[in-house]
């Protein structure tokens, strides 16, 4: 079943957190990818640097739960330390939508409950899936975003990023 996942990171060396999870996700079954965007931070501290954001579609069979499981070890194999809430980050992994169905429990939302208003979820996702995104979101949402490169494909060579291909 279809699942999206945004991934987002503005410490460290972006392109390779966003690639190693990439290529984590790979290892799980077949994958589809956005183009990488460069994104204005969107809430938390002043100041904070500009993220790369990308979405990924996973074809799976893992519960939300699962999922939310295979967020947090991609977020601490990148390296996180979570000091405030939508505060830097070398990574963060967010369940976006599951095919399985909606999920509302204390620390598990789906879909995820703010990612109509951003347009660093919303431009990506568009690509991916235009009938998970409403015809007027680019009012809705919020921030400036631009397509910088491309991480497919990302296996083995050429795997560097670079403009969309
Ligand atoms: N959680 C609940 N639902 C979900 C879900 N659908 N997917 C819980 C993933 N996690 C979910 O998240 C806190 C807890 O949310 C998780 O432990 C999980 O139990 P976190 O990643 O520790 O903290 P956070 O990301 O700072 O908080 P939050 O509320 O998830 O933030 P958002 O809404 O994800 O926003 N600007 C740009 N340009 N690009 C970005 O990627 N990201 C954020 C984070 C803010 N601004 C940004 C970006
Ligand atoms: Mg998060």
């Amino acid at each position: 079943m279809r699942a999206y996942l945004g991934l987002g990171s503005n410490v460290g060396d972006r392109w390779a957190h966003l690639r190693d999870a990439v290529h984590s996700l790979e290892g799980l079954g077949p994958v589809r990818l956005s183009n990488v965007y460069e994104t204005d931070p969107v809430g938390g501290p002043p100041g904070q640097g500009s993220y790369l954001n990308l979405v990924v579609e996973l074809d799976t069979d893992a519960s939300a739960r699962e999922l939310l499981g295979i967020c947090h070890r991609l977020e601490s194999a990148a390296g996180r330390v979570r000091h405030e809430r939508w505060g830097p980050r070398t990574l963060d992994v967010d369940i976006l939508w599951m095919e399985a169905g909606p999920v509302d429990e204390p620390d598990l939302q789906v879909p995820h409950p703010r990612m109509s208003e951003r347009r660093f979820v919303m431009a990506p996702l568009a690509e991916l899936a235009p009938d998970l995104v409403p015809p007027d979101w680019q009012d809705r949402a919020e921030g400036r975003v631009s397509v910088v490169g491309s991480l497919w494909p990302s296996r083995g060579a050429g795997a560097a990023p670079g403009p969309p291909r």
